[in-house]
């Protein structure tokens, strides 16, 4: 039986707060020494995980994530872009297949070479389906992964395929506008996936203040993402942490 301590935890805090507050770090957006004050801005902000990720990978990925554990007692989890940003000292990974796209390295190539690896480090896989939506820019993950993204405006479109990772067994959905999009997810959407399905749904790209938080999370989103803002506006962090933190 694969060990799940980590989605565990991720989920009490749900039935606990109403939804989980959950902080992205990009290594290649920052230094080093700027990646470990904002985890520690995190923790302090009431994060409940901090994810590690980006589409790139220009900067030495291990010793930052050892760094950034070593400061933190919340979570540190991968938020991958590649088998590439698999490090040993991960608490769990967001094992993401990117089911919006017709990509096959990324519905499931780059995961049979990360599986032996995650083995051999002991690391938590979450397997979650990662919904890649229209936002108002070209995203650099659409770039990167050469997929297209899901209409704004479909929303029957995000429900079948949030309906295929829970049928496929998955254990969390993504709905992902992008890292820096300037339009997040609409607020439509979440709700039409949320009530469409019964796994948790992960909302991020463009979450920068309380008020788009706290929309995701009365739509029924049980766990928002927030990278940019930690990056530009850290002092705003305990604010959206709150906002998502409906139940207290
Ligand atoms: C990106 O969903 C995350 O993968 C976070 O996006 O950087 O826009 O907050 P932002």
């Amino acid at each position: 039986m694969a060990n799940s301590r980590i989605l565990d935890y991720l989920l009490e805090i749900c039935r606990r707060r109403g939804a989980g507050f959950l902080t992205l770090l990009d290594p290649d957006r920052l230094s080093a020494e700027e990646l470990v004050q904002r985890a520690t801005a995190c923790a302090a902000a009431g994060a409940d995980a901090i994810l590690v990720g980006t589409s790139l990978m220009l900067s030495d990925h291990a010793t930052v994530f050892k760094r950034i554990k070593g400061e933190v007692d919340i979570p540190v989890i991968i938020f991958p872009g590649s088998v590439g940003q698999i490090v040993p000292t991960a608490d769990a990974i967001l094992f993401l297949s990117l089911i919006s796209g017709r990509n096959p390295e990324l519905l499931v190539g780059q995961h049979v070479k990360a599986a032996p690896l995650l083995k051999e480090y002991g690391i938590e896989a979450i397997p979650t389906g990662y919904i890649l939506v229209e936002s108002d820019a070209f995203t650099s993950v659409e770039f990167m992964s050469n997929t297209r993204p899901v209409p704004r405006s479909k929303n029957d479109i995000a429900m079948v395929h949030a309906l295929a990772a829970e049928y496929l067994g998955m254990r969390l959905v993504y709905l992902e506008a992008g890292s820096g999009a300037n339009e997040p997810v609409p607020d439509e959407m979440v709700q039409a996936v949320v009530e469409y399905i019964s796994l948790p749904v992960i909302v991020g790209g463009g979450i920068r203040d309380p008020d788009a938080a706290s929309s995701k999370v009365n739509m029924g989103a049980k766990f928002v993402v927030t990278g940019t803002a930690v990056e530009n506006d850290p002092g705003c962090l305990r604010e959206i942490g709150s906002a998502v933190h409906s139940r207290g």
